[in-house]
């Protein structure tokens, strides 16, 4: 190879066989310790053989790349130089972790001998993750005497099928990488990059096989309900209609759809005429928006039977769960009962259509006597916008829903409907969120992914104000069609909802809990190069949700 650096030729070597190993994109933040790593990617960015995403802010980086990851479901690989640049991935590499979602953390540092003196920047990376990296490798520094030319593929491949969750659980893994001076040097032609028109992530996930799989058999009966937490997916959509049973899928579940879903879960499992008569309950993925779904999976006589998914921990709220298996069959007639789904399902929609105090002026008077005009004045309320959200939100579209308020009034009221909806419900943090939807976005709008929809991200002002680095598109990145929507009520108002609410001081609680927060979005915005708009009533909800231009802010003011 024509390179005079170790470095280089040994990061051009690594990055080559991480895209025969099937990594496509690559999500970068500058640095000296990682030169050689990023000026090869720059490299492979202009072969055009991998997406370089290229962000200031590792915790932008590593929430964009799991937004990436969660998107392609394929491993991302994220690079960074030595010291705090590292630990500013946690975040995003905790929520990866707890959901399951593949990335590679490429940690650049220095050499054994610079460790422990007092380098600069110099710190203990490899393992810093903890728990949260199932998979570490702490890599020589590449010297004078070269490498074995088998070994960058043997490392990619371990990487990325430790990464995929081949062997073991999906998630993040951490690559350390040492590096000595000169840290790079020229490069020379790129190394061979693809075997053929395959693409090389087949030669890894051929190798897997798990030969330890539980199937449960699950035979159709009455009194039985499915439920869909984070991560589900059509899987749990499809079981229900298997079984002829009720579907309690969460809005993010991937199953929020089809004739079996029962919106108003919450009310039904409190009655005990519905919940009261539940005896065995199948959970697919992670429920983590409601208190009625653990509670009724810990009630004695409830025979519990958890599906695992791409999570590291079973969900199993007081150990109560009968039975962990990785897939269920079903078998018997799921005509058997139909008065029971059917009871489910009728009185959910009934519930949905009278529900007291979510009457709008709208549907308080009969609909005609109002104008056009007023309908088009009427103010934002939290149903209306997730209403609105959720009615624009077609297929070829993204939604992403941030942790608080908004999720669960979309949960709680939101028709079924065959979308792709995403929220970082692994930890469920208000960080990261923008970051996310931007991973979402570029990917799903990437040239290859097919139609080109429109991304939007639904969050709270609180959520906003924590991922504005997120607004920073530096120049020659892509820009995607994305919308940020921010229910802006003054501050975290999730909070009133709790104890501490009505039990604490006021002006402390205010001041240490709600913390409302002034900042002019617009010059906010605009500072970023965003395009803003502000809603104020019903009709301009509607408008701007249908304006479909570049990265656009659009700020609705909600009352507390
Ligand atoms: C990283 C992180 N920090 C703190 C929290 C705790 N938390 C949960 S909701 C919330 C307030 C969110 O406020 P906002 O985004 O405005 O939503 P709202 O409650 O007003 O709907 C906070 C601080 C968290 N989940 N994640
Ligand atoms: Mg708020």
């Amino acid at each position: 190879m024509a390179g005079s650096s170790p470095a280089t030729d040994f990061a051009v070597a690594l990055l080559a066989a991480l895209v025969r190993a099937g990594v496509r994109d690559v999500v970068l933040s500058p640095g000296s310790r990682s030169q050689a790593i990023a000026l090869a990617a720059a490299e492979f960015e202009d072969a055009g053989v991998i997406r370089l995403h290229v962000r200031i802010d590792e915790r932008v980086a590593g929430f964009l790349a799991l937004g990436i990851a969660v998107e392609t479901d394929t491993p991302v690989l994220v690079v960074t130089t030595s010291g705090t640049a590292v630990a500013n991935l946690h975040p995003a590499a905790l929520e990866a972790h707890h959901s399951g979602v593949p990335l590679i953390l490429l940690t650049a540092d220095r050499p054994p001998e610079l460790r422990g003196i007092g380098s600069n920047q110099t710190t203990q990376q490899p393992g810093i993750f903890g728990f949260a990296t199932g998979w570490i490798r702490d890599v020589e520094a590449p010297s004078e005497t070269g490498f074995d030319p088998d070994y960058p593929d043997e490392l990619a491949r371990e990487a990325y099928s430790a990464a995929a969750g081949h062997s073991s659980t999906r998630g993040p893994v951490q690559l350390n990488l040492a590096f000595r001076e000169p840290l790079s040097g020229p490069i020379g032609a790129l190394p061979p990059l693809r075997g053929s028109s395959e693409p090389a992530k087949s030669v890894v996930e051929a190798q897997y096989r798990n030969p330890h799989e539980v199937t449960a058999p699950l035979i159709a009966s009455s009194h039985t309900i499915v439920i869909a937490g984070h991560g589900a997916g059509e899987l749990a959509e499809q079981t229900a209609r298997a079984l002829g049973a009720p579907l309690l899928a969460e809005v993010s579940s991937g199953a929020h759809f089809g004739p079996n879903l029962v919106v108003a879960y919450r009310e039904l499992l409190n009655d005990d005429h519905f919940g009261g008569r539940v005896e065995r309950v199948i959970v697919f993925g992670h429920p983590t928006l409601s208190r009625e779904i653990p509670a009724l999976v810990q009630r004695s006589g409830i025979e519990t039977i958890v599906v695992r998914g791409s999570s590291p921990i079973d969900y199993n709220p007081g150990h109560a769960a009968a039975q962990i298996v990785d897939s269920v069959e079903v078998t018997g007639d799921p005509d058997g009962d139909r008065a029971w789904l059917g009871s489910w399902v009728h009185t959910s929609r009934h519930l949905l259509e009278v529900r007291p105090e979510q009457l709008s002026h709208e549907q308080s008077v009969p609909a005609m006597a109002l104008s056009q005009m007023q309908v088009f004045r009427e103010s934002v309320t939290r149903r209306m916008l997730v209403e609105a959200v959720w009615r624009v939100t077609w297929p070829h579209d993204r939604l992403i829903l941030g942790a608080s308020r908004l999720i669960r009034e979309a949960d709680a009221v939101v028709p079924g409907k065959r979308i792709s909806v995403h929220a970082n419900r692994g930890l469920s943090g208000i960080d990261g969120t923008i970051s996310t939807g931007i991973g979402i976005a570029l990917a799903s709008q990437a040239d290859d992914a097919g139609a080109i929809g429109v991304t939007r991200v639904l969050l709270g002002d609180l959520a906003a104000f924590h991922d504005v680095g997120a607004l920073l598109f530096g120049s020659g990145e892509s820009r995607p069609l994305i919308q940020v929507i921010v229910a802006n009520d003054g501050g975290g108002t999730i909070f009133d909802g709790l104890e501490v609410a009505a039990s604490a001081r006021p002006e402390a609680f205010d001041r240490v809990m709600l913390t409302p927060q002034s900042v002019d979005l617009k010059a906010l915005a605009t500072a970023y190069g965003w395009d803003y708009l502000l809603v104020s009533n019903r009709g301009e909800l509607d408008e701007s949700l249908s304006a479909t231009a570049g990265p656009t802010l659009i700020e609705v003011p909600l009352p507390r």
